[in-house]
């Protein structure tokens, strides 16, 4: 029998899982968690400048690496959690919170002591699962389940509330029975798909004469992207991914025709319309494929539509299927890859596919028309499609490995289609609640788990003011991301709205602010940039510092060429 404190144990139940970093806001009755970090190697510890932006770094370590991410925060503070929780919740993104709370004996119901917080209520509606641990002896099999509910079906966060008492008390624990791995706990192989529905998906795909391939996040998280890129190559057949399956059509692929549903261009809604059968792989057609009112495609999809989900409730939830198969991503398509090789052999040359990548390579000169804008109007401050443009090239050209993480506004509707992605795990949007902010935290844990790696947080004037206090983390850690800001004084987005459809301008406009020079109050390097030649040889500049840098680009605002579903959508539109 080893004697160990609540602390230790959970520490213990985390390495096993190989959580390997907790994000949070220090506080006295955290501390013996934090001690038990600090003896536990395997696993780091980052101390933000606010929980929100903890939470949002717990978000991003699964996001970026597969690996579950942990967050803590302080009794009462542990509000301040709520947007990256709720961030993840609304991406479907597995991370463990832990909150302390005042002493077990004297909550739930509460007495009204200092920094007293329901956070079991508070949680639950951003959490898939949630507990309070009332008794240190139960702590084992509470992290474990944890842990279960947040990997198993569709993921999501989950939500542990630790009266301090609980993680203080020291009791004589068997550490034998701590040492149980995960393969003992949780399920972890994966769900095969049903034999017979398969070979009728093999049977459409192999007679269709125009079918079209969507990845959502299902593809990622079950690791089947070699196997879906396969499927595209075997039928010739346009293929495209959700902002959660992003990565998984290369832009290099001959095939790829946009990425991030509508927004991606008009090759997109020109596929899904015309193709006669539509397969599903991992993709609840949310964010930019189906709002409330339907699909926005509209009168999309009256084809015939394969779905493959690993939740059995996102099958046919949004549309009819013709057929549905419940299981795991890499295992039905490797089973449908054998299915139709049976059937047929590889198509090449495919006429339609053809004309949507056509479409594609035209909505793409499009893109370069408006970014070659500057060339012929020095007047204004550049077009957003130059600083997207000039980006996305350097990342072409000089870190084709980068990571980039897309926020803001408008700046995420420009770079989009300018900056190349090669693989998954690599281009990070806030697809589930649209919170704003997230760039900065997201991009700090990112080059935190990948150091070796660049990082882009592409981001809005607007967006960047919810976190730039973050850039005292990044100093700290040495998290040399490279903040890239399209500055234009506004909350753009909103502004050419509200103008629009109003006539008015009502708490819109932002300060001049020199986020460049605020970088370097912080230890940072900065950059202000107004001429687009300036703009690479700053990214440059900025790597070679070898400091969490801030390059504020002055831009003006302008649509997007897809934003006017932004508007139908019902959000305030541009036209
Ligand atoms: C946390 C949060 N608050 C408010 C909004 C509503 N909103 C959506 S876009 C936008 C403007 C973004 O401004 P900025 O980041 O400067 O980008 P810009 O559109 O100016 O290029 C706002 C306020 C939101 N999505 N998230």
């Amino acid at each position: 029998m080893t004697t160990m404190t609540g602390g230790e144990i959970l520490v213990r139940l985390l390495k096993h899982e190989g959580v390997p970093v907790v994000y949070g806001v220090c506080g006295g009755r955290l501390a013996s968690f934090m001690a038990a970090i600090y003896h536990e190697p395997s696993i780091d510890y980052v101390g933000t400048r606010h929980e929100a932006n903890a939470a949002h770094m717990a978000c991003a370590t699964y996001h970026s690496t597969g690996k579950v991410g942990v967050c803590m925060g302080e009794i009462g503070a542990a509000a301040n959690l709520i947007p990256g929780v709720a961030t993840a919740y609304g991406m479907s993104i597995p991370m463990l919170v832990i909150t302390s709370n005042n002493p077990s004996t004297l909550t739930y119901p509460f007495e009204e002591m200092m920094m007293d917080i329901d956070n079991e209520s508070l949680f639950r509606p951003v959490t898939k699962w949630n507990a309070v641990v009332r008794d240190i002896n139960r702590m084992p099999s509470l992290v474990r389940r944890a842990f279960r509910e947040a990997l198993s079906g569709r993921p999501g966060p989950v939500h542990l509330d630790i009266p301090f008492d609980i993680l203080f008390q020291s009791v004589d624990i068997d550490e034998s029975l701590l040492d149980i791995m995960p393969a003992q706990y949780r399920v972890m192989d994966r769900p095969r798909g049903d034999a017979q529905k398969i070979d009728e998906a093999a049977e459409l795909l192999a007679n269709a004469q125009r079918p079209v391939l969507l990845a959502g996040g299902g593809v990622v998280a079950s690791g089947a992207t070699a196997e879906f890129r396969q499927l595209a190559k075997l039928l010739d057949a346009p293929a495209t991914a959700t902002q959660m399956g992003a990565g998984v059509v290369s832009s290099d692929d001959p095939n790829f025709i946009g990425t991030s549903g509508i927004i991606g261009g008009h090759a997109i809604p020109q596929a899904l319309t015309e193709a006669d059968v539509v397969l599903l792989v991992g993709c609840r057609l949310s964010s930019w494929l189906w709002d409330g009112n339907g699909p926005l495609v509209k009168g999309w999809p009256y084809q015939k539509v394969i779905q493959i989900d690993i939740h059995p409730s996102v099958i046919g939830n949004k549309t009819h299927v013709t057929v549905g198969i419940q299981g795991d991503a890499k295992a039905i398509l490797t089973d449908l890859l054998s299915a139709l090789e049976e059937r047929m052999s590889p198509v090449s040359g495919r006429p339609w596919t053809r004309t949507v990548v056509e479409t594609y390579r035209r909505y793409r000169e499009e893109l370069e028309r408006l970014a070659d804008d500057w060339e012929n109007n020095g007047r204004e401050a550049m077009h957003p499609a130059t600083l997207a443009r000039e980006v996305g090239q350097f990342i072409s050209e000089h870190a084709r490995d980068a990571f980039v993480v897309l926020d803001g506004g408008a700046p995420y509707f420009w770079t989009n289609d300018f900056t190349p992605v090669f693989e998954p795990r690599t281009r990070f949007f806030e697809a589930g609640t649209g919170i704003l902010g997230f760039g900065t935290p997201y991009a700090h844990a990112i080059k935190k788990l990948h150091p070796d790696r660049p990082v882009f947080n592409i981001t809005g004037d607007g967006s960047f003011g919810f976190a730039m206090h973050e850039l005292d983390t990044a100093k700290r850690y040495g998290l040399s991301v490279i903040h890239i800001i399209h500055d234009n004084g506004s909350w753009g987005i909103i502004k050419a709205g509200q103008k629009g459809m109003y006539g008015i301008e009502l708490g819109v406009d932002l300060s001049e602010s020199n986020y460049a020079e605020i970088a370097k109050g912080y230890g940072c390097y900065g950059e202000r940039i107004s001429d687009p030649k300036e703009i690479q040889p700053a990214i440059q500049r900025a790597m070679e510092s070898g400091l969490p840098a801030v390059l504020d680009v002055e831009v003006r605002f302008a649509p997007h060429l897809t934003s006017k579903i932004f508007g139908e959508m019902g959000f305030i539109g541009v036209k």
